[in-house]
């Protein structure tokens, strides 16, 4: 049995170093070589954060904010060519964006003070290619100093995006770059006040001399140990590791001790723990690994680090604003499935908020934010344990179990050493609930590797949920259950976990509408519901946002015409649920699935591919249909046999979200419904890297039918190179067109 305290196996391990030095905020270990798989586990699990590493992580969530010359370019990436006298955000105003990151629950904001492309959003004295070349504030301006200032006057903490790579800079490519770099760092980490971030990221083009950058990551490092020695350096630094993606959604198995190449062992081994938190320290090579912390890849690690992950993601699908996607901006429900896909999987999350031409942030966006906001605060004020009383049938220790309902999560409850446990909540009466919160202490490690919530149900003990890590928060969503007593189980542990907090709460109502969408030939009745019986729900039928000033909803809604009915509802408790769209199409067609798209993603309903409404990228914007590792197989009756042109077939393919397009469709065509005759069939190249688009496969037809078949044959499993490799790719379709 693996003991709790750090004896002999550690101080051997250590010969030679002193044990406290490595222990007290040890954020980086190194494992001797004859070390035993059992014996990395065991120190893996002593791995805590630094305290810079410790604040970070208890922010919980953070903003970006880009903003640049590109913003009045309308471009992602910008060539260093630009001019500054088009950068003019005339309504400029850095309260609006400190005031809606604070109140989206955003506790930092990083913004970025130059990208890319080189212009810089401060009068940085060595380069004329910034905001004083502008004609903003007559080129007196400074952006970083406002949005700075302004973060400090409402309480938020605030850190700089700095791009190395600079494409305009003339000594780009060259040994004198990197001092321009620490010059233009140096200017920032000393004119504006406390930074709590540095955002690097790993971007290393060609600069203007068309030559690339060897950049020097340890000088850069120490300026910024140096000037502000409380600053996390994230993604190329040695503080905070990427995630891996950029879709918002992090790994369900989320370690935070990672192994790590360095480029001198012997030199760490030698160095004192605030030495070698940088020094020898190389900048992350390939972080989108399905696995990067588990006991298989920590056995044979040289070197163990705190290396805690950020999911970092653009609330629209760009990182700087577009006019085009102002009606793109990710939903409310969207960035809560965020929030639980990052805060809620041990992750941090940077939310991307992009100002617009004018220097505001869009009202689209804070439209979202607060609806988001309001709704975590509606499922997480109320802890439905509250009060437990709390027996531990496993672990010994009945002490300190009070520490696990203390909304403190610096005080824990752990075993008496064993690495499981079991712990029942007699809850004081009933109570509904449909999330599961869990924390561990990190102050002393993240050990726990599996757990399972039971709940005492009609008489019986039924499995509710179960995950793999906890780390600094974790939280599980499942069906609702009613229950007075329930049971966490931790299976499998490091070494003895350290709980610090468990939580059950309640989602916010759902509301609903039967049929979810629907063809029909004269007229239909559609029902809307809410899972809270006392919810009052309004809805509107011309295309307008639902409120309380809308119509009430009373009885069931007849339709005649085609008509798009948004809805939402209101419990008397003050929760909201999210607002909805159901589709209605008057059509004579009728579709049958061979294999139903996924509940999740349904096309609004059975008419989704035939109703004449589009996909976006979103893949999860209502309109596509999607079939997970499964053959879309489709067939559509149109009344009466008729002369058919053409028929067309909508595809997404976005690889970070497991879509890929199908390998082959068939297009088919019969008159009774029985004898099919091919039509056509197309081919779709499948990716070998990251993509994200829409494509379109048709096929030429000039006969006559009345049924038309669709055969989209599956990728299959994903391919190597992609990190879900051998998990089933998902096929996602938005729209049939005959014509
Ligand atoms: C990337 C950059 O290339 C993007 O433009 C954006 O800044 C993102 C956060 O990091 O690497």
């Amino acid at each position: 049995m693996i003991h709790y305290k750090f004896t002999t196996t550690f101080l051997l391990i250590l010969a030679g170093i002193s044990l406290k030095a490595q222990y007290t905020g040890n954020n980086y270990v190194v494992i001797q070589a004859n070390s035993t798989p059992e014996q990395v586990v065991e120190i893996a699990a002593g791995v805590t954060p630094s305290q810079r590493q410790l604040n970070w992580q208890e922010m919980e969530m953070t903003a970006f904010i880009h903003f640049t010359v590109n913003t009045y370019y309308n471009q992602e990436w910008g060539q260093g060519t630009e001019d500054p006298k088009k950068f003019n955000p005339t309504e400029f105003d850095a309260r609006q964006w400190v005031q809606t990151c604070r109140e989206a629950g955003l506790k930092c904001i990083i913004m970025t003070a130059k990208h890319h492309d080189g212009f810089c959003l401060w009068p940085s004295k060595y380069t004329d290619h910034s905001i004083a070349a502008s004609p903003w504030r007559d080129g007196k301006g400074d952006l970083v100093k406002d949005v700075s200032d302004e973060c400090r006057r409402q309480g938020l903490k605030f850190g700089v995006y700095l791009s190395p790579w600079d494409r305009h800079e003339k000594s780009y490519g060259t040994d004198g770059y990197n001092e321009h770099f620490r010059n233009q760092l140096t200017e920032l980490l000393t004119n504006y006040g406390r930074i709590d971030e540095v955002w690097f990221d790993g971007a290393c083009g060609e600069g203007p001399n068309g030559k690339k950058q060897v950049y020097d990551w340890e000088s850069y490092y120490k300026v910024i140990r140096r000037l502000q020695p409380q600053a996390v350096i994230a993604i190329m630094g040695p503080d905070v590791r990427w995630v891996g993606t950029e879709s918002g959604y992090g790994r369900e198995t989320e370690w935070s001790v990672v192994p790590f190449e360095t480029s001198d062992q012997g030199m760490i081994a030698a160095s004192s723990q605030q030495k070698a938190e940088t020094e020898g320290f190389r900048p992350p090579g390939d972080m989108t690994d399905f696995d990067l912390g588990s006991r298989e890849k920590i056995a044979k690690a040289k070197t163990l680090i705190w290396y805690p992950s950020e999911v970092d993601v653009s609330i629209r699908p760009g990182w700087f604003w577009h006019e085009s996607e102002n009606d793109r901006v990710k939903t409310p429900e969207k960035l809560l499935d965020i929030y639980f896909s990052s805060v809620g999987r041990n992750s941090l999350l940077l939310l991307n908020i992009p100002p617009d031409t004018r220097g505001l942030i869009h009202e689209n966006d804070i439209k979202s934010l607060h609806v988001w906001r309001k709704a975590i605060d509606d499922i997480f004020s109320k802890n439905l344990a509250d009060g437990a009383e709390i027996r531990v049938l496993k672990g010994g220790n009945p002490n300190a179990v009070k520490n696990l309902l203390d909304k403190n999560n610096a005080s824990h409850w752990t075993t008496e050493g064993q690495p499981e446990a079991v712990l029942e909540f007699d809850l004081p009466k009933s109570q509904t609930f449909d999330v599961l919160m869990l924390s561990e202490n990190i102050r002393v490690g993240q050990r726990i590797e599996k757990f399972r919530l039971s709940a005492f149900i009609g008489g019986e003990w039924k499995n509710i949920t179960e995950g793999t890590t906890v780390g600094y928060k974790r939280l599980l969503r499942f069906p609702v259950i009613t229950t007075s007593k329930v049971r966490l189980e931790i299976l499998a542990s490091r070494l003895n976990p350290a709980i610090a907090e468990f939580g059950l709460y309640k989602l916010i109502p759902e509301v609903k509408a039967i049929p979810s969408a629907a063809a029909f030939t004269d007229s239909t009745s559609v029902t809307l519901i809410s899972d809270d019986k006392n919810a009052d729900i309004f809805y509107t039928l011309d295309g307008t946002e639902p409120g309380k000033t809308s119509t009430p909803y009373r009885h069931p809604i007849l339709l005649k015409e085609s008509t798009t009915i948004r809805f939402i509802g209101f419990s008397p408790d003050g929760r909201q649920n999210f607002e909805r769209k159901s589709y209605y199409y008057k059509t004579k067609y009728a579709i049958t699935f061979t294999n139903a798209p996924d509940s999740r993603y349904d096309g609004g309903g059975p008419l989704g591919l035939i109703d004449g409404v589009r996909g976006s990228l979103d893949h999860a914007d209502g309109k596509w249909s999607g079939f997970n590792g499964t053959d879309m197989v489709v067939t559509i009756d149109m009344d009466k046999v008729q002369h058919i042109k053409t028929i067309a077939a909508g595809f997404l393919q976005s690889t970070k979200s497991w879509i890929f397009p199908p390998s082959k469709i068939d297009f088919e065509i019969s008159a009774d419904g029985v004898n099919f005759k091919q039509v056509g069939s197309v081919i779709l190249e499948q990716p070998n890297n990251d993509v994200e688009s829409v494509l379109k496969a048709a096929t030429e037809v000039n006969a006559e039918a009345r049924f038309v078949r669709v055969k989209a044959t599956n990728h299959g499993l994903l391919p190597d190179w992609h990190p879900g490799h051998g998990e089933p790719a998902w096929l996602f379709c938005d729209e049939i067109v005959i014509e």
